[in-house]
């Protein structure tokens, strides 16, 4: 395994060059047969690699996977999804990370599938994961931090999956308070974000990010094609699920790291900018009823503000919203 990962190394910083059989062996401390071993392995999973007399070999093409190698190819992160778990068909990747996550998972690891056959959203909705069309997966954070810090984390993933669709694609997304992102009105990717924590510390926060990238419209089920959409649709073309993967482990890193640094502040002003609702009414439906106003925005710790038609402030911690009503 550790061959391997050093190979995939060596080929990402060669950037299409050729690497010669020999120069691999060095790098990854094995024997010329072991590395002509785990070309055909890469061969297997579907890597082009040109092999050539006296130069060596060379990736030339990779296919549209989400395989651990495929997504450390070329991956610029210094923790998070160094350790990946792939999957090619699962219950829900939630599930795993929970399970790695209370046995010692390091931060940062990343597990991802395929197709989930029970993927799941907020209170036990469905979430619908096809096979080989979307991103499905759940990061592993440790943030030495207590439990009530653990919503802002919603809203630091949403700004990182906005700022990583806006760097593989020309669109302009939006966050829909708390979790959803939108693409002209529909939603895109959906966040769920889940703790193990004691009273006073978080022991590991699970991020679920399913994102809808290579579908058309039919790969939807019925009830939901009038509210979905992918980024293959809005764009008109078919995107590298990989490298979008890649775009968010990064863009999701520099946030975090800022967000450690320097608190909530900068990554609320970058929320807001994207955000859809403020400033619009709104319907917030929570488990105590439903409230209608206007969204002022909101608060330090990522709480929405909701200023009702008396001019009374609610705070809404977790809510459906309707925008536009
Ligand atoms: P949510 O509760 O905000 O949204 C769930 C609702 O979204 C569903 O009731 C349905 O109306 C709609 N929906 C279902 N599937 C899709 C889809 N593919 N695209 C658009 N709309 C859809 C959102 O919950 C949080 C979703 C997190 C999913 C990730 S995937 C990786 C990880 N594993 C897992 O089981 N969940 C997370």
């Amino acid at each position: 395994q550790s061959i391997r990962k050093k190979l995939i190394q060596a080929f990402s910083e060669s950037k299409g060059e050729f690497l010669s059989g020999q120069a691999l062996a060095d790098i990854a401390g094995c024997s010329r047969t072991a590395i002509w071993k785990h070309i055909e392995e890469l061969r297997k999973e579907g890597f082009v690699l040109e092999a050539v007399r006296k130069k060596g070999y060379r990736i030339v093409n990779t296919p549209d996977i989400v395989t651990e190698n495929k997504i450390r190819l070329g991956l610029q992160t210094s923790t998070l999804g160094q350790v990946i778990h792939y999957e090619e068909s699962v219950p829900s990747t939630q599930k795993i990370a929970h399970d790695l996550a209370g046995n010692g998972a390091v931060e940062g690891t990343l597990v991802i599938a395929d197709e989930q056959t029970a993927g799941r959203g907020r209170l036990m909705r469905e979430w619908h994961s096809s096979l080989g069309n979307g991103v499905w997966m759940s990061l592993i954070l440790k943030p030495h931090l207590p439990p009530q810090k653990a919503p802002q984390f919603t809203l630091i993933t949403a700004v990182a999956v906005v700022q990583a669709i806006e760097e593989v694609t020309e669109l302009q997304p939006q966050i829909k308070w708390p979790n959803d992102i939108l693409i002209n009105g529909k939603k895109v990717t959906g966040i769920l974000t889940e703790l193990q924590a004691e009273s006073d510390k978080i022991n590991s926060i699970i991020i679920g990010i399913g994102m809808n990238v290579n579908h058309s419209i039919e790969h939807f089920p019925d009830d939901i094609q009038s509210i979905a959409t992918s980024l293959a649709i809005e764009q008109g073309a078919q995107l590298s699920r990989a490298e979008v993967v890649q775009t968010i482990l990064e863009r999701m890193e520099s946030l975090y790291t800022l967000y450690m640094k320097e608190g909530f502040t900068p990554i609320k002003l970058l929320w807001e900018s994207y955000a859809v609702s403020i400033g619009k009414r709104i319907r917030a439906r929570t488990i105590n009823g439903t409230i209608e106003g206007t969204a002022l925005g909101i608060t330090a710790d990522g709480v929405l503000k909701i200023e009702d038609q008396e001019g009374i402030v609610h705070q809404i911690y977790s809510a459906d919203i309707e925008v536009n009503i």
